[in-house]
């Protein structure tokens, strides 16, 4: 097997890496999971497999006739199924204590690590991410349940004394798991943004009942399975797959449902905002999309400023709610800066993602690519000039698969709706403006706010981006991606306005506690201590 290969951090702010050993592990997972594409996998109910009547087919981008899985069309009476499986190991769950949890999920993390290029190889077939996106995801993903546990230590598991008003009271604060969770998740991060919510319900003691995205069902399926080598508990996590219209929205209506994370579209998370608390108040943590403005101003490096927007706006096809895909930069620089960006564009390599030399594979579906093409011919049909890319591979290796061309978008008007509208493909808009004033009102006025990042080599203005920006997660002369990369214990991702996440978002300090409720308790006399 390929669990011995090296271990070298891949964080989606490598910016490369040289490492032959760590490439030929990942062409080696490559040519493993090859063999096994196209099999029907079961879901996860309790510690039941169930299958059903009806599969549907997990395609891969990189090849729309390469079945990666088969998955079952769940129902709702699958939910519902699911739900009580999570209901009835919520008690065992909760008191097996914080300790416990975490010495678990830490345990799933190294096996996450350990088997870090065959899930990277198999994303990469399932969602079209270059290796090191793909590697990036993987151990993402146990760095979150790392995370997470550091969290529950650093904060004893979330019981404090509190004061007391005589001697004969003892008082704690302790946050208590609300019980059972549904985790709805994205294509994008198929397992980071399975995994990551999936461990902050399961270490505060919820279960779970996850609904991946029809997109990426095997990376949330390969997390269900990870969790049950150590030993968690079949039933404290559930897997449902099937359409969001049956299995969705059971999860939104079911009353024994206690709490939901969702990340996906602004459309889908607002509409569950609203669906789920109809009847009575339950937590939702909502991460939403971003349509992610950079500024350059004329005292960029400017060098500096078009590879950081070049790897932001092109990493995995721009399919990132941090993606950027907006900038605004002052007149003078605006030409110079919007050639680097375009000869930056020019010069990426798209291809097959598995292959070593791509550095840039097919977005996730037709309806993407779709999207793709006619943002382009809107820019035209509108005046605008595709600087770079524009057009769609139809190569031998490429045309079965869903291949733009990073896109590089000058000359259209900062009001356009290119401007505005989250596309989630790999295509910019770049907007002159006068003043660093004039690119912060517009970088501001958006319906998200989730990340944002600026160039300028000139302290104030740095200064005054920070005090004015409104955005969840902002970056200052980020080389390594002007909006994107944060990374779970560095970088929180918090969002503000329609990126939803109430400012906290996962990867930070301030995520496990909101899938926790706050019991105040007062004991007078001798009581026990609160575990
Ligand atoms: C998302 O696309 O939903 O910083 C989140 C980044 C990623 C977060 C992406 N860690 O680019």
């Amino acid at each position: 097997m390929t669990a011995a290969a090296p271990r070298m951090k891949i964080t989606y702010a490598t910016l490369s890496a040289d490492n032959a050993e760590l490439q030929a592990a990942f062409d080696a997972a490559v040519d493993e999971v090859r063999d096994r594409l196209g099999r029907s996998y079961p879901m996860l109910i309790g510690a039941e497999e169930r299958r059903a009547a009806t599969e549907f087919e997990d395609r891969s981008p990189i090849d729309a006739s390469l079945v990666v899985a088969r998955f079952p069309l769940g129902t709702r009476q699958d939910v519902r199924d699911a739900i009580a499986a999570a209901r009835a190991a919520f008690p065992a769950w909760r008191d097996l204590g914080w300790q416990r949890r975490v010495a678990l999920m830490r345990r799933a993390a190294d096996l996450i690590s350990e088997r870090q290029f065959e899930y990277a190889a198999l994303m990469s077939f399932e969602v079209g991410k270059t290796r090191l996106e793909a590697l990036g995801d993987v151990e993402e993903t146990a760095d979150l349940l790392r995370y997470y546990s550091d969290e529950m230590e650093r904060n004893h598991g979330f019981v404090r004394p509190m004061g007391s008003l005589s001697e004969a009271e003892h008082t704690y604060s302790v946050l208590k798991p609300h019980g059972v969770w549904a985790v709805i998740s994205p294509f994008n991060f198929p397992m980071a943004l399975a995994g990551g919510p999936a461990a902050g319900a399961l270490i505060a003691g919820n279960t779970v009942v996850l609904k991946p995205s029809s997109e990426a069902p095997l990376m949330a399926y390969e997390f269900g399975r990870v969790l049950r080598d150590p030993g968690v508990p079949a039933g404290a996590f559930n897997l449902v797959t099937g359409p969001g219209e049956e299995v969705g929205a059971e999860l939104e209506e079911n009353p024994d449902i206690d709490g939901m994370v969702f990340t996906g579209s602004y459309e889908v998370g607002m509409r569950l905002q609203r669906g789920f608390t109809q009847s009575y108040p339950r937590p939702i943590i909502t991460e939403m999309g971003g349509k992610n403005p950079s500024i350059v101003t004329a005292s960029a490096d400017l060098d500096q400023a078009a590879e950081g927007v070049a790897r932001s706006a092109f990493g995995y096809d721009g399919q990132k709610c941090s993606a950027n895909s907006r900038v605004y930069v002052e007149r003078p620089v605006a030409a110079a800066f919007a050639e680097k960006l375009a000869t930056r564009a020019r010069e990426i390599a798209v291809g097959d993602p598995t292959r070593r030399e791509s550095w840039m594979g097919p977005v996730i579906n037709a309806r993407a690519l779709a999207r793709f093409t006619e943002a382009v011919a809107e820019a035209r049909r509108d005046g605008g000039t595709i600087a770079a890319g524009g057009e769609v591979l139809r190569g031998p290796e490429t045309e079965r698969g869903f291949y733009p061309t990073p896109t590089v978008v000058t000359g259209l008007p900062t009001s356009h709706r290119l401007f505005r509208d989250e596309l989630f493909v790999p295509f910019i808009v770049v907007g002159e403006v006068e003043s660093l004033g004039e690119a912060l009102q517009l970088a501001n006025a958006t319906q998200y706010g989730l990340t944002a990042g600026i160039f300028s080599r000139d302290q104030a203005e740095i200064r005054r981006f920070l005090d004015t920006i409104q955005a969840g997660v902002v970056y200052v002369n980020r080389r390594s991606g002007a909006t994107t990369g944060a990374w779970p214990g560095i970088q929180s991702f918090g969002g503000w306005k329609g990126s939803g996440s109430s400012g906290k978002g996962g990867l930070g300090p301030y995520y496990v506690q909101q899938f926790l409720r706050e019991q105040s308790q007062t004991v007078m006399g001798e009581g026990p201590t609160p575990a």
